[in-house]
């Protein structure tokens, strides 16, 4: 069957959620649609194609059927992906998982220095998290404007929209997520345009908005993300309305 040029995405499964069955062949990969991480690996499997072989198991986090961590995942979180008999997870490592493992378009460039440029993108990931998240947290945005600085300047390095040339990668995957909901709760919440003086950053995002398998991920909901950012980050302006 070919694939539909926009998938059916399944309800996600609640507590009350009967387990679908487990190691019987099919490869199946645990997401809620909210979930940045889990994202990662959804746009993953879209690049290469694999619509038809992996399966999208979606749960509600809020509302997590039990069978999920006594069966299937003990760490309880998503991304998950049950493939050979076995359930991995953790969306870095899932996302090479993917390209290795299956066939389709490889999603990093043969060469070498841009796999190692790669490595080192991935070894900021927490410290560019970490900034955005200060600023979520405080009320300045000096720590999310030194993230976007790095991301202007990370985007310079190779000639192209992407961060490891004229290909989505691994590398814009790995990111691109999380930007999508940065540049949502920034405008929002502190009147922050993300690609503001940023021509790369913008010409990025622009180029990944035009990529069907991103594209049929982005499903972020802005009010149900600035309710859920706020509820994690905001405690102060509970008490400091
Ligand atoms: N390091 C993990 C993080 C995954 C993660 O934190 N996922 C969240 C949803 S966005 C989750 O499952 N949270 C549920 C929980 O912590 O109970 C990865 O990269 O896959």
């Amino acid at each position: 069957m070919a694939t539909p040029s926009v998938e059916y995405l399944p309800p996600p499964l609640d507590a009350t959620a009967e387990q679908p069955a487990i190691f019987d062949g099919t490869i199946r990969l645990y997401l809620a649609y909210s979930c940045p991480y889990a994202q990662r690996v959804w746009i993953a499997r879209n690049c290469k194609g694999l619509q038809d072989k992996i399966k999208l198991v979606p749960l509600n986090l809020q509302n997590r059927p039990a069978w999920y961590k006594e069966k299937v995942y003990p760490e309880n979180k998503v991304p998950s992906l049950e493939h050979n008999g076995k359930v991995i997870g953790e969306s870095l490592d899932l996302i090479k998982y993917v390209d290795s493992n299956f066939e389709g378009p490889s999603l990093l460039p043969d060469d070498a220095d841009k796999k190692e440029y790669f490595e080192t993108l991935l070894s900021h990931m927490d410290e560019f998290l970490g900034m955005v998240y200060a600023t979520f947290k405080g009320d300045s945005t000096k720590d999310a404007d030194a993230a976007f600085d790095l991301l202007e300047t990370a985007l310079a390095k190779y000639d192209g929209s992407f961060l490891l040339g004229n290909e989505f990668t691994l590398a814009d995957i790995a990111f691109i997520p999380f930007v999508e909901r940065f540049q949502i709760y920034l405008s929002e919440v502190f009147n922050y345009d993300l690609t503001a003086g940023r021509p790369k950053v913008a010409a990025w995002i622009e180029a990944a908005d035009k990529i069907d398998a991103y594209k049929q991920t982005k499903k972020t909901d802005p009010k149900e993300l600035v309710e859920i950012y706020k509820r994690i980050f905001s405690v102060l302006f509970y008490f400091y309305p």
